[in-house]
This record gives C-alpha cells, sequence and structure tokens, in this order.
C-alpha cells in the first residue's frame, strides 16, 4: 500500500542532507545550548529546527529557537531553546537536543522517531516556532537552517530576524498567554517596557538631563540595535550616548559585559569622563554591567551582585511602605564577592540561596519564592514574582481602601512588575530597571556603589586533559574529585585573610574555571594563581605551569 504523497519522515530525510553532519563530530546541548565555530554548526540548526516542531506539538505552545553565540567571539555562534513561558527549555529535551545533534546521518530518522516515542507525541498536532538571531555574518545562514527544520516537519517558523536574546524569550511568552504578558511583536516589547520606564520616572520629578545621561556600550552587538529603536519610545527619559555600536568595531571584540567584567577595566571605544554613569551589554544582550572612572581615575565596576543588592533593596522598601507581607529572596552563585552575601544577610535580612552556574539554575530556585531576584555577577539576572506576589500588588493598588501611602507603593511596585522581563535577564530592561530605581532613589552612581565595598578577586582559567576529572558539590563551591584537590584549595586559603576560592570545570569552554577573593588585590591575585597551580598540578594540566598573575 505505497503512499504516493511524501510523508513527514521522507521529507526531513530528504532535507536533512543539505544539511548534513559531519561524521564522527561530537557536540553537547551545554550550559546555553550549543555553542562552537560556526562553521560546525549547520546540521545543529536544522535538527533544533526539527526538535523545536516537536516540542510544540508536544506543548502544544509556540517555542523559540535564539541563534546567538552571546559573548564568544564572531567566527563562533550557537543556538538555544525557549519553553513556553519563555524560561529556557527543561533538562529532559536538552538530552534530546544532544541526541539529534550527535546522530550519524543514516542515524537521524531512527534519533527522531526515538524522541517521538518516548514522548508519546502526536505528529498531526500543529507547530508554531519563533526564531531570531544576533548579528554575526553566520547568523543569517544559520537561521535558514532552522527554518528549514521547522517546515520539513510541516511545521510554521516565524522568523523576527534580529532581536536580542531576551525579546525573543518575551515575545514566546506573549505568544503562549494570548497576550496577558504583552504583545508578541518587537514594538510590543518596546511599549510594555517604556510605558514602565516612564510612569516610575514620574516619581523622580526634578532630574536633570545629566542625571538622565547614560553611557552605553553595545558590545558592537544587537543590544546596540535595539537600544537604538527603543530610544523614541522613552520620551528622553534616558539619554544614551552609544558607543560600540557595530557600526565599526568586531562583537565583543575588546568591549562587552563580559570583557569589562573578566579583564576588570573599561571596555574600548567608550570616552569616560569621570564620575560618569555607564554600563555594557554582552553580545545578546542579555547581561549587563555597570561602571564608571573616580576623578582619580580608578576604575569601578558595579556587577551582578551590585544590581542584585540595588533591586532587591528597592522592592523590600517599596514592599515596606506597602505594608505587604511578601517575601524577598536573592539567588546568587558562587561567583557572588562575599561582601554582596554578607550585606544582603546580615543588613538586608534577605533569604539568600547558592546555586550552580548556569541560568536556568538561578531561574528555578528563585521560582520558589514570593520575589526572586537572581543574579549571576556576570551581570545575568532577573526577578521572578509569584502570581500570588503579582495579584496581591494589583490589589493593593485598586484598594479604595488603602491610604494614599500604600497605594503609591503599591503603584510603583506594579510599574516595576512590568518593567521587568521575566523570562530571562534582559540588558535593555535590566538598564531601565536601575536608571528608574537610581532616579527614584536619588542616587548617584558612586551613592549605589559605596552601599557595600567588594572584596578583591580574581578569575583565572587552567587547560588540563579532561575538565570532566573536576566534580563539585554545595553549588560548586568545593571539590569532591580529583582526590586532594580541594584539601590543597583548603590550604592555600588559610594563608590569607577575608579569603575564598572555588574551582569548577566550565560549561562553555574546555577550561578549568579559577576564582579567589581575599582582603587584598595582591592576595587575591596571589591566591587564584596558587590554586590554579594545585589544579595543574592534581587534575591533568597540559602545557606550561601557570606562571604568577602579574
Ligand atoms: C553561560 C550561561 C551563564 C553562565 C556561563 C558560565 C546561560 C544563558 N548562560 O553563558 O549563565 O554564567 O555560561 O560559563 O545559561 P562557564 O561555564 O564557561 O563558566
Ligand atoms: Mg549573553
Amino acid at each position: 500500500m505505497g503512499d504516493y504523497r511524501m510523508t513527514q519522515f521522507e521529507k526531513v530525510s530528504q532535507r536533512s542532507v543539505q544539511h548534513s553532519k559531519p561524521a564522527g563530530l561530537v557536540l553537547q546541548y551545554g550550559t546555553a545550548g550549543f555553542r562552537t565555530n560556526a562553521k560546525q554548526l549547520d546540521h545543529i540548526m536544522f535538527r533544533m529546527g526539527l526538535l523545536a516542531a516537536l516540542r510544540s506539538k508536544k506543548t502544544k505552545s509556540t517555542i523559540g529557537v535564539m541563534v546567538t553565540a552571546s559573548h564568544n567571539p564572531e567566527e563562533d555562534n550557537g543556538v538555544k531553546l525557549i519553553d513556553p513561558m519563555g524560561e529556557m527549555v527543561t533538562p529532559a529535551w536538552e538530552e534530546y537536543a544532544t541526541l539529534l545533534a550527535n546522530a550519524e546521518q543514516e542515524g537521524l530518522l531512527a534519533a527522531l522517531k526515538d524522541v517521538i516515542e518516548t514522548e508519546a507525541i502526536n505528529m498531526s498536532q500543529d507547530v508554531s516556532v519563533f526564531i531570531g538571531k544576533d548579528t554575526r555574518p553566520s547568523s543569517e545562514g544559520l537561521s535558514q537552517a532552522v527554518l528549514d527544520g521547522v517546515s520539513s516537519l510541516g511545521g510554521h517558523g516565524h522568523d523576527y530576524g534580529l532581536v536580542t536574546t531576551p525579546q525573543l524569550h518575551f515575545m514566546v511568552r506573549c505568544q503562549n498567554t494570548q497576550g496577558c504578558y504583552g504583545t508578541a511583536t518587537v514594538d510590543g516589547y518596546y511599549q510594555k517596557l517604556s510605558k514602565a520606564y516612564i510612569q516610575l520616572t514620574k516619581h523622580a520629578p526634578n532630574r536633570t538631563d545629566d542625571q538622565k545621561h547614560l553611557l552605553v556600550d553595545g558590545a558592537n552587538g544587537i543590544g546596540a540595535l535595539k537600544l537604538r529603536e527603543m530610544e523614541p519610545f522613552l520620551q528622553k527619559e534616558l539619554q544614551v550616548s552609544l558607543f560600540n555600536d557595530g557600526s565599526s568595531g568586531k562583537l565583543n571584540f575588546q568591549c562587552g559585559a563580559d570583557y569589562v567584567k573578566v579583564q576588570q577595566r573599561p571596555p574600548q571605544g567608550v570616552q569616560m569622563s569621570a564620575g560618569e554613569r555607564c554600563c555594557s551589554f554582552d553580545g545578546d544582550a542579555d547581561r549587563i554591567v555597570y561602571y564608571y572612572n573616580d576623578s582619580a581615575g580608578q576604575f569601578h565596576l558595579l556587577d551582578g551582585d551590585k544590581i542584585a543588592t540595588l533591586i532587591s533593596t528597592f522592592l523590600k522598601e517599596l514592599l515596606n511602605q506597602a505594608g505587604l507581607d511578601l517575601q524577598v529572596a536573592v539567588v546568587q552563585t558562587a561567583y557572588a564577592n562575599g561582601s554582596s552575601t554578607n550585606y544582603l544577610e546580615e543588613t538586608m535580612k534577605v533569604t539568600v540561596r547558592c546555586v550552580k552556574t548556569g541560568v536556568k539554575h538561578l531561574h528555578h530556585a528563585a521560582q520558589e519564592f514570593d520575589i526572586g531576584v537572581y543574579f549571576e555577577a556576570n551581570g545575568h539576572g532577573t526577578v521572578l514574582f509569584s502570581k500570588a506576589a503579582e495579584e496581591a500588588i494589583q490589589q493593593l493598588a485598586l484598594d479604595p481602601n488603602a491610604n494614599d501611602e500604600k497605594k503609591s507603593a503599591a503603584r510603583l511596585l506594579e510599574n516595576t512588575v512590568n518593567l521587568i522581563n521575566q523570562t530571562v535577564g534582559d540588558a535593555l530592561s535590566d538598564m531601565l530597571l536601575i536608571e528608574a530605581v537610581l532616579a527614584i532613589k536619588g542616587l548617584t552612581i558612586q551613592q549605589w556603589d559605596a552601599i557595600y565595598t567588594d572584596l578583591p578577586s580574581r578569575q583565572l582559567k587552567v587547560k588540563v586533559a579532561d575538565r570532566r576529572v573536576i566534580d563539585t558539590t554545595d553549588a560548586e563551591r568545593r571539590a569532591v574529585s580529583p582526590a586532594g584537590l580541594q584539601e590543597a584549595i583548603d590550604a592555600l586559603v588559610k594563608k590569607y585573610k577575608m579569603s575564598r576560592a572555588f574551582v569548577r570545570p566550565s560549561g562553555t569552554e574546555d577550561v578549568v574555571r579559577v576564582y579567589a577573593e581575599a582582603d587584598t588585590q595582591e592576595n587575591a591575585d596571589a591566591l587564584a594563581h596558587e590554586v590554579s597551580v594545585a589544579v595543574y598540578r592534581i587534575a591533568g594540566g597540559v602545557g606550561e605551569e601557570p606562571k604568577p598573575f602579574h
């Protein structure tokens, strides 16, 4: 009984040949999806199009696929999947992604059928996939390969073209909440955020143009483009000088949030005067860090920890004013500066939770609280409000019996909720929130910086033969293997005051990362170096032994 029409699977099989996998190539769906040199990714993109189509059938929802390699160099690229509520794809499906990605050409259909069977997917269900890409030259062709994958399973792919990663997350959530979260367009995103921002800045009526002025390093990426697009919506309530806007410089090269955070120095190409407020986005605009130079020319970084502190303090004060009994918690990783954790716990009296590196872990933990503020020190973060918290805030804002002070606080909270992209960390949204908070509280960047003083820290990386020999526990703060490594670290840490150090295998690069902090920069540098040497000796270092930092 031959069917004269081409079956779905024949179509997949035929199209997949145009996106054939290099035999033997093995790639992992890592912390933030697949990420490697763009030349190796065409088959991955096609297959992620297939997987997104299946995920859409399974969840009967719109799924997102973002083509980006974030802060990696321009020649790399990558892809990540977005689940129906705009969050990162669920771990079980990360495994399917790795499975599909590594099936050799002749085994692809079998791997696909495996997923369909395991998940009992109804293949007659419709498919809706949203696709976005960053500004890398390779993103154009690679996003076409995703679309090819979606359509070869008979699905409909909506191509949003150039968008930031958080914009795509936002639009997926809008679509799957039938517009409750906002309108699933880039304009809908600008409208929702700018409206909330302008409402908030009404509570800071006497700002001068100087106070509204912000220097932005766009990392020569998509964030620069989208900030330009958004500017008219902000009605001059934010006045931006945009640097590294992509018109001449190279993506992420000596600029962007990752460069500034890791190097602890200002980006190239930004003209900063003393005391001026500056921020940097990363290459897909899901991270932001702030910084300034003081009058002595000294550089000061305000990273994710400082941002989490500013935002959680602001929220706590508003909740107090509103008389709302909602718990605020802050979720951090092992990279959080010890001073920030101390300040949050001891002075602010907020609950602090430490989890493994990677946005999905932070996001998940933050969901357990009424209000969960999460930030990685590297500047990726946002705030999650439980449904009950949002309802309590809305109710109070409308309550005819509530006094003016409470109502006003509730309205501020309401606008804060609307300004925040609750799907994922978002440089544009975080920037507007920070600007609004500074304006309302009347804080300069120096005053914000002075809330607590960071302990000096240093990050290094070590090359080893196989980084999987390192296994960690306690949210990556202790190494359980190889034997003797943790004992060596403990002994080194004891030599310094106010010190702490840990090591972990990177999820995105073939290296082991080392973090150390101590009472002085010299000591933090020395401790980081000594721990690097311990890793090199105990965990199978390759190449030259790490040299002292200076
Ligand atoms: C990815 C993660 C980021 C994490 C970083 C760690 C997402 C969206 N991004 O960029 O959260 O901090 O990896 O990289 O999850 P590492 O494992 O190489 O240190
Ligand atoms: Mg990023």
